[in-house]
């Protein structure tokens, strides 16, 4: 095969010469400022560079609604292919070594191969994600009214086997975790009998549970519509939780940013979870409706650090079972999809870093002292900080871009990816809600 196209480590070294002199005066200042409030500057930037966050494989294609897609030049056309965007995006940011695979999306003829593969673009695997929304080629029985809480126990079972299968291929992966979600539920009144759904609901992932390796952890995500307009089975975090609570300690819930009724306060469910022992972690994204999984931090970048307010209160208590995995949940439909997921990862840092910056005594005191002006006065004061020579410099001394997106615009790594790869046929995507 001959090389492909790929943004080179001196292209991001060459490109950072032009930001590096500004940046290091911005750095300087702002670490000058931080000191005043005692403040280390030098340990942000170390923590920003620890932070991981996953990548989704259907992520790097651009997505659809039910009305249109709009696909571009240079997608990828199979999971190798998603796999050397997600490295570009690894290059460029330094904080997204792990890619979250779809099964069957994303199924490999050899897992094994695959493995190596992603080894050599220094990337992981992180949980795989089970698919049973939609009827796959082959399939003996239809998904169309349910899952794992089919009524037939035969569509159950094809789910059930489904899902140790994408165990099976994760096993070989690499992969430690297993997210399932379902669309199952009712588009009518009366359509699902809510408990017995629930029942077989716990049946079913009871079986899946009894397939996960020792060292594995499942991750139920919770959903209130869509594609169910009326009622879903797994509608919200209770009934997440009551189901990882009956499953036992590998199980836990996944918060989908997406996945809640506008206006529903996000950052109190995270902490509850917390506070269960139940927090498997998080989908990003961001919406103004519904699961919108518009790039995150762009409509409600408040939410998002309130967020973050909780997880890193939760980690400077060391909080016990508190071990949350980050990972982007996007649908990029007029953007280039590696542009926002670049984007995306950035935000999320941000939000981690300014989370970072809130003074915890101040808070605790206002709290006590019942001083609620207080209290909101000392987030705003972490929240309005800009920490963006902060996220710069992390990256840079991981080897990353000072500016991500002009480095990876001027490398031309889209117009090479279109020469290398014909286009991909509309339905390819689809799937992607
Ligand atoms: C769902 C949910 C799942 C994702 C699918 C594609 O709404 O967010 O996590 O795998 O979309
Ligand atoms: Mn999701
Ligand atoms: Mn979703």
């Amino acid at each position: 095969m001959s090389k492909r196209f790929e943004i080179e480590s001196e292209f991001i070294q060459q490109q950072n010469t032009k930001g590096v002199g500004l940046l290091e005066t911005d750095y300087a200042h702002l670490g000058e400022k931080l000191q005043r409030s005692n403040v280390n500057i030098e340990d942000l930037t170390a923590k920003a560079q620890k932070l991981r966050i996953a990548v989704p494989s259907w992520g790097v294609g651009t997505g659809g609604t039910r009305f249109a897609r709009f696909p571009q030049a240079g997608e990828p056309r199979d999971v190798y292919e998603k796999l050397e965007d997600c490295a570009t995006v690894f290059k460029l940011v330094r904080s997204t070594p792990a890619v979250s695979l779809h099964i069957p999306w994303d199924k490999p003829d050899d897992a094994a191969e695959l493995r190596r593969f992603a080894r050599e673009h220094d990337l992981y695997f992180d949980a795989m994600n089970s698919n049973t929304f939609q009827d796959h080629p082959g399939q003996a029985l239809s998904y169309k009214f349910g899952s794992l809480t089919h009524p037939d126990p035969a569509v159950r079972r094809q789910a059930v086997e489904h899902n140790i299968e994408c165990i099976e291929i994760g096993k070989v992966l690499g992969s430690k975790a297993l997210t399932v979600w379902i669309a199952d539920g009712g588009n009518f009144p009366g359509q699902v009998h809510p408990r017995r759904a629930l029942e077989r609901y716990l049946e079913s992932t009871h079986a899946i549970c009894k397939a996960l390796p020792a060292d594995w952890r499942m991750f139920l995500e919770h959903k209130l519509y869509e594609p169910a307009f009326y009622s879903t089975v797994i509608n919200d975090w209770g009934t997440s939780y009551y189901c990882a609570r009956e499953l036992g300690p590998k199980v836990s819930c996944l918060v989908d940013l997406g996945h809640h009724a506008p206006n529903v306060n996000i950052e109190m469910i995270v902490a509850r979870l917390i506070q269960l022992g139940k927090l498997a972690g998080f989908h990003f994204n961001d919406s103004k409706y519904g699961d919108d999984d518009l790039d995150a931090g762009s409509i409600k970048p408040f939410q998002l650090f309130l967020i973050f307010n909780e997880l890193v209160d939760a980690e400077l208590c060391a909080v016990p079972q508190f071990d949350p995995v980050y990972m982007l949940d996007q649908s990029h439909n007029i953007t280039d999809p590696l542009e926002s997921l670049m984007a995306s990862a950035i935000e999320v840092t941000r939000a981690y870093v300014q989370a970072r910056l809130v003074d915890r005594q101040a808070l605790t005191e206002a709290q006590e002292k019942c001083d609620p002006l207080l209290a909101l006065a000392t987030l705003k004061q972490a929240f309005t900080t800009d920490v963006s020579p902060i996220l710069a410099v992390a990256r840079q001394r991981s080897g990353g871009a000072i500016d991500p997106m002009e480095t990876y615009r001027n490398s031309g790594y889209r117009k090479g990816k279109a020469r290398e790869r014909q286009r991909v046929s509309s339905e390819q995507f689809s799937g992607i809600v």
